[in-house]
């Protein structure tokens, strides 16, 4: 079941130099710089009530995001993310509705080792989606009682 808009990703040629200008520019603050090895990406994210702005540079040339950076070198919107309660169950309904799910089927994690996904744009109107399984978000709901 989709909780929620997590964040919206973007994928840049410098993490710091992107940092400084959503700082200076907008009064946004960029957090620490940090490198999830699986996925080949160094992020920062920003924190706004609702969701977060996370920015993403390559972290080693044969990085995903390279590929996407060599298409658009300026960088750009790579994906957005959707919350959700169960990634494996989420991943499982929709794949068997026809839904590409990426990668070779073992799991996935974000850099702060929550469960996430991949699905095919084509299967969502033209845009990556990731979905992601956050700890805290299904805590919380449960201590409220909530299914
Ligand atoms: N936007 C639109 N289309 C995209 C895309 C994007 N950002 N990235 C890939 N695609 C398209 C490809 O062109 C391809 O289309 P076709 O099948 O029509 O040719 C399709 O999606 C599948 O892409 P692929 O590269 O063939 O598939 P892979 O399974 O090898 O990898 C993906 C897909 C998206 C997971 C990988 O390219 C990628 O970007 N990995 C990085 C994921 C990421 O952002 N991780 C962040 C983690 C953040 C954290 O730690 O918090």
């Amino acid at each position: 079941m989709i909780t929620g808009l997590s964040h919206v990703s973007i994928v840049v040629a410098s993490l710091d130099a992107a940092a400084k200008r959503l700082k200076e520019v907008y009064g946004l603050e960029v957090g620490a710089a940090r490198v999830n090895e699986q996925q080949g990406v160094r992020l920062a994210c920003v924190e706004l009530p609702n969701a977060r702005i996370e920015l993403m540079e390559p972290s080693r040339p044969d990085s995903p995001v390279s590929k996407f950076l060599e298409k658009n070198p300026a960088g750009g919107i790579h994906h957005f993310c959707l919350n959700v309660d169960d990634v494996a169950a989420t991943a499982r309904v929709v794949a068997g509705m026809g839904v590409r799910v990426l990668g070779d089927g073992s799991p996935q994690h974000n850099v702060h080792g929550e469960r996430i996904a991949f699905l095919h744009p084509k299967d969502f109107l033209g845009a990556l989606v990731e979905l992601e399984e956050s700890k805290s978000k299904v805590e919380s709901r449960k201590s409220k009682g909530k299914p």
